[in-house]
């Protein structure tokens, strides 16, 4: 089977970086055919500088990255420094990138890619605030039909919020955005914290990412060391979450992960609940299903495939 033709939309992010190498890692499966990066864990000039470093840790300098919107549809900027450090990356020490980025707006690049490959032959993979993927649909809405799929990392419901009590980070950020592409009519595929937060990384995992020996794998390691304080401090768990690599391993073994297609609102109006992916888990309306939102992941499946790609880098 050919491998699937994706754009990364991101905001790196440590969990980003992991997600980008496990694609890059990845050409039987999956196709970068490019990265757009927008503003949300850091502003965009940072997530923009870490997505040409992942691909050049990657070894990957001729994926064309993309910068996109530095600020949500509706709302001010809120940003998460308080997790992923004062560059968006801490952890590693990685050099400054020197592969180009390229000159056309990530938003343009999106719809130029979808007109110009034929109808379902793309999948965005959304990882950070949905700012670039609805800003593409309003100025472009003949891309909808096109899309093969959105696989997206964002939402949370028998979690509920991250950032608020009701809200995950990613949506909470531009509830807007995610109402739009809610409501687009595309396949949805929604990686929530109800799945990430069983995709912890303990000791003994990351230590088999320090094992590999090659400059990814440290670095990943090195990653997971800077950020796990903050979610041992908060949750008590016994490691940090890797949130966004659920969206690149499901396009590589979609038999990790289970959920249910079931109807998904997004709040946009309530300040106390802004932002609130409220699924429909229990068919309790009659709404129509618009997404298929995950509850669970094969923890070991899902450690031993990310262990076994990065190692090819
Ligand atoms: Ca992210």
């Amino acid at each position: 089977m050919a491998p699937r033709k994706i754009i990364i939309d991101t905001d790196p992010g440590q969990d980003d970086a992991v997600a980008i190498l496990l694609a890059l890692a990845s050409p039987e499966e999956i196709e970068v055919i490019g990265i757009t990066s927008v503003a949300g864990n850091v502003p965009l000039a940072l997530t923009t500088k870490n997505a040409l470093m992942i691909c050049e840790l990657a070894g990957k300098a001729d994926v064309p990255v993309h910068a996109g919107c530095d600020r949500p549809m509706g709302r001010e900027l809120v940003t998460a420094e308080y997790v992923h450090g004062a560059t968006g990356m801490d952890g590693p020490n990685l050099p400054d990138p020197t592969m180009p980025l390229q000159e056309q707006h990530g938003v343009d690049f999106i719809i130029d890619t979808l007109r110009s490959n034929p109808p379902g032959a793309i999948t965005l993979c959304p990882l950070g605030p949905l700012t670039n993927i609805a800003t593409a649909l309003q100025k472009a809405p003949d891309i909808a039909e096109r899309i093969q799929q959105i696989v997206l990392m964002g939402g949370a419901y028998f979690e509920v919020g991250n950032v608020t009590p009701a809200a995950e980070f990613n949506i909470y950020v531009d509830p807007q955005a995610a109402e739009i592409v809610f409501k687009s009519g595309v396949d949805i595929v929604v990686m929530p914290l109800d799945v990430t937060h069983k995709a912890l990384v303990t000791k003994e995992r990351n230590a088999a990412f320090r094992a590999i020996g090659n400059a990814a794998g440290t670095a990943v390691a090195q990653m997971t060391d800077f950020f796990e304080r903050f979610d041992r401090e908060k949750y008590g768990s016994p490691g940090a979450p890797l949130h966004d690599p659920c969206v690149t391993a499901y396009l590589i073994r979609p038999d990790l992960f289970s959920g249910r297609h079931v109807n998904v609102e997004i709040e946009t109006s309530s300040e106390l609940t802004m932002g609130m992916t409220v699924a429909d888990w229990w068919g309790v309306t009659d709404r129509s299903p618009n997404a298929t939102f995950m509850g669970s992941v094969d923890a070991d499946g899902f450690f031993a495939l990310l262990t076994e790609r990065l190692a090819r880098l």
